[in-house]
């Protein structure tokens, strides 16, 4: 399953010099010293960056980010090109944010749940039934504290643009699935970051968190029982084939976040960071509109495919067992979760 580290670590500082090669030959600025009063949106540095996506063309955040490059490079009359690498094809989340960091890769949209390791405050995403819906989720992240939160990553070395939508993320495994009970003893896939160990353990499962392109496989060969996710990845990933039980517990929103490398950022002048931080937020309300059409197409995907869905309606079993995840972390989150409540 694994490769040996010394070959994955091969493997990335390959990645990372082509990387690096490409950045140099092909997202350079024609003019130096780009930093500056450029009248025209027209005039000025020629740039050609690329986003990293981990999922395929057709999903709604992929939408997202080909709306956002679109809208730049109309804005720019072409000067500022994004290409668009979808399915992971510049690596998995994890992968991708530390080259987004390094300004080998200048942007890219990426879940809440791995951020989180690189800037503590997005773990505040993994607590388990934080949020009532997503109108609960975009009222606070429009909030003043969903855009503080954006501007934290700069000391992560990176800029964070904008939120999209990603629904609630629910459990579904390969054996049958009817309440918490059938959770325990399980070996569940989690997104990688260490709150969500926690939330496996009060379940009485065994978390095992790894890159979502190793899910399909390692559910199709035991290493794990189960994972969980919103209806769209759970169709356009196939889960739904090697694990056809799902259960609606809806336990986490984890918001999608946009993002550019500070590197690159700061090397643009004013006018091209607002027309790309703009461009961004005017790309959220087309990524929310498809996000909501393919929740529901893809719900009856996985429904006419035969797997079963099992609804929760009542969600309080799944709150009382996760309980002493939000006790463990309140303190540590008490700034973010009142301006959730205060969103309610
Ligand atoms: C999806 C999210 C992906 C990835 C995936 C996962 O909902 O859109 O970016 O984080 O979950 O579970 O790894």
């Amino acid at each position: 399953m694994h490769q040996p580290w010394f070959r994955k670590g091969l493997a990335l500082s390959m990645l990372l010099l082509f990387t690096l090669f490409l950045s140099a030959c092909g997202g350079n600025n024609d003019t130096e010293n780009s930093k500056g009063n450029k009248g025209a949106k027209d005039e000025g540095p020629k740039y050609t960056f690329r986003l990293a996506e981990a999922h395929p063309a057709d999903y709604p955040t992929t939408k997202g980010d080909l709306k956002f490059a679109e809208l730049v490079n109309e804005r720019t009359n072409g000067r500022i090109t994004i290409d668009v690498f979808p399915s992971a094809q510049l690596g998995e989340e994890k992968a991708a944010i530390e080259q987004v960091q390094l300004g080998a890769i200048e942007f890219t949209r990426i879940s809440s749940g791995p951020l989180a390791e690189f800037n503590k405050d997005f773990g505040v995403f993994s607590l388990p039934y934080i949020f009532d819906n997503d109108e609960h989720v975009w009222r606070f992240l429009e909030g003043d504290m969903g855009r503080q939160l954006l501007d934290s990553l700069e000391d992560s070395r990176l800029k964070g643009l904008a939120y999209y939508s990603s629904g609630s993320r629910s459990f579904y495994s390969t054996k049958e699935l009817n309440g918490t009970d059938d959770l325990k003893g399980l070996k569940i896939r989690v997104q990688q970051n260490k709150l969500n160990i926690d939330i496996i353990e009060a379940l009485g499962a065994s978390a095992t968190p790894m890159p979502y392109g190793e899910v399909f496989s390692s559910l199709q060969t035991g290493v794990i029982d189960a994972a969980e996710n919103n209806y769209p990845s759970y169709y356009s990933s196939k889960h739904y084939e090697v694990a056809p039980y799902y259960i609606t517990d809806s336990h986490q929103r984890v918001p999608e976040v946009l993002m550019m490398s500070k590197t690159a950022w700061d090397k643009l002048s004013e006018e091209d960071q607002q027309i790309i931080q703009q461009a961004a937020l005017d790309s959220v309300a087309y990524q929310r509109e498809e996000w909501d059409k393919y929740e529901k197409e893809s719900e009856q995907m996985v429904r006419d495919a035969g797997a079963t869905i099992t609804e929760v309606t009542d969600v309080k079993p799944w709150q009382e067992a996760v309980k002493p995840v939000i006790e463990k972390y309140r303190s540590e989150y008490s700034e973010i979760l009142d301006a959730i409540d205060q969103a309610r």
